[in-house]
């Protein structure tokens, strides 16, 4: 049985509690003057992109413990991805990371994708490993290399990345190094910085037609001491210098405990250059893990400013959403399901916030009233839209439960045998 015919099947049960449920919320939002339609509609609008990473068994530096039916190329990935998004049905865009997805046949593998109604998102390079044969290491760095001989290897991977892009329909190049110093003095921080907006000139005078540059800060790791990009303040630097296609992309994992993310992106969306975002949550460090599982609140605050910035059509406002996850002791998929369906709960809680009132309780210093409305938006249960936009959608009302019945897993884990490889690393 196909996957739509299943997700109908197991819909039926659940279809006459979803609509008691839909018109009970329903008539709660409308004492507060919030019809729940278009809301339910803006939700079916939704898009987030799927690692393709993020679809393995992800892994620390200690140890990774893959789990049963592991994808062991691109198009396992794919399959994985599209029944991801036949349950969900917010996730067609699928972003790929070059080597790990390279292709024999770009053709094949966008036939592919197109056939699952899926299409490649944002392409990511990866200068932060050596490759079997790779001429020189990036163990010092890559594009900001002391060596312009590295530099120059770095960059040729970047722009062959963006020619596949162009092949696969991508239409954004995401580069993340981990260039930096695990010691003082190990990095001159300035010529560093100096020798990686060289190399970024050099890709972005490259970009093909309709592509944006997306860069990704992280203040460290694997470098333990100074990062070559470090921040958003740095980021949005090396932006304003390249041109007006590169943008600064978020990737919540990427900074120091207890920073006002929001805020940052509320800056970024000011100045015209946030790329969009790699979801996650943490409570660490750059922990990967599922997206609202640790701060739903922190998520439903950056979402508070980007359906601010949404409904005042606020100019260049065109983020990038993906989730960049690692799903070290879950099943992917159901971490990816549950991650995607997350956003769209930040998203739809965003949409309830009472803006006026907002705007009236700041402009009057009301902290309590301010505060209050935006915990009424968050505390709101939407759940029931949630499921009703994905039902209509075609997609599961409880994705992870259809997705168990579903035998998916069972069955991909007699087709695929165990890789043998177990290692370490995220992927
Ligand atoms: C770096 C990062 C980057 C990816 C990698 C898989 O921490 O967030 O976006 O290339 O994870
Ligand atoms: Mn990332």
């Amino acid at each position: 049985m196909v996957i739509r015919e299943f997700v109908d099947e197991y819909n039926r049960k659940a279809l006459e509690w979803l609509h008691q449920d839909y018109e009970h919320l329903g008539k709660q939002l409308r004492r507060r003057g919030v019809d729940i339609e278009p809301l339910t509609a803006r939700v079916t609008g939704f898009r987030v992109a799927v690692p393709s990473w993020g679809v393995g068994t992800g892994g620390t530096r200690f140890a990774r413990f893959a789990g049963p039916g592991e994808p062991r190329n691109v198009f396992e990935k794919l399959d994985d991805c599209d029944v991801i998004n036949k349950m969900v049905r917010t996730t067609p865009g699928i972003s790929l990371h070059i080597p790990w997805d390279e292709p024999e046949s770009p053709a094949e593998l966008k036939a592919y994708a197109t056939a699952r109604g899926l299409f490649i998102d944002s392409m990511n390079s990866n200068t932060f490993q050596d490759q079997p044969g790779q001429k020189l290491s990036y163990k010092f760095g890559s594009l900001a290399h002391t060596d312009s001989a590295v530099r120059a290897q770095a960059i040729e991977h970047n722009v062959r990345c963006l020619e596949l892009g162009q092949q696969l329909g991508a239409r954004s190049h995401t580069v993340w190094i981990g260039d930096g110093g695990n010691f003082p003095g190990q990095v001159h921080f300035r010529r560093a910085l100096e020798r990686y907006l060289e190399s970024l000139r050099a890709i972005y005078a490259a970009l093909p037609d309709g592509f944006r540059l997306f860069i990704e800060h992280k203040l460290y790791e694997p470098a333990f001491y100074s990062t070559v990009l470090n921040d958003w303040g740095t980021s949005y630097h090396c932006t304003r210098e390249l041109g007006e296609r590169a943008l600064s992309l978020v990737d919540l994992g990427h900074h120091a405990p207890n920073v006002n993310i929001e805020m940052i992106v509320a800056r970024l969306i000011q100045f015209g250059k946030l790329a969009g975002f790699h979801f996650n949550d943490s409570k660490y460090g750059d922990d990967d893990l599922d997206s609202g599982s640790i701060k739903p609140f922190q998520l439903f605050l950056i979402f508070n400013e980007l359906v601010d910035a949404e409904l005042e059509k606020t100019k260049g406002f065109d983020p990038a959403y993906m989730l960049d996850q690692s799903h070290n002791v879950t099943d992917p998929i159901e971490s990816l399901m549950t991650s995607a369906v997350e956003l769209v709960r930040a998203y739809v809680q965003a949409q309830l916030v009472d803006r006026e009132a907002l705007r009236e309780a700041q402009e009057r210093n009301d902290a309590i009233q301010a505060l209050a409305l935006l915990k009424q938006a968050f505390t709101a249960d939407v759940a029931p839209i949630l499921a009703m936009a994905r039902q209509r959608a075609g997609g599961a009302v409880d994705p992870v439960a259809a997705f168990r019945a579903s035998g998916y897993r069972a069955r991909k884990a007699e087709e695929r045998p165990a890789a043998a490889r177990q290692g370490a690393g995220i992927v």
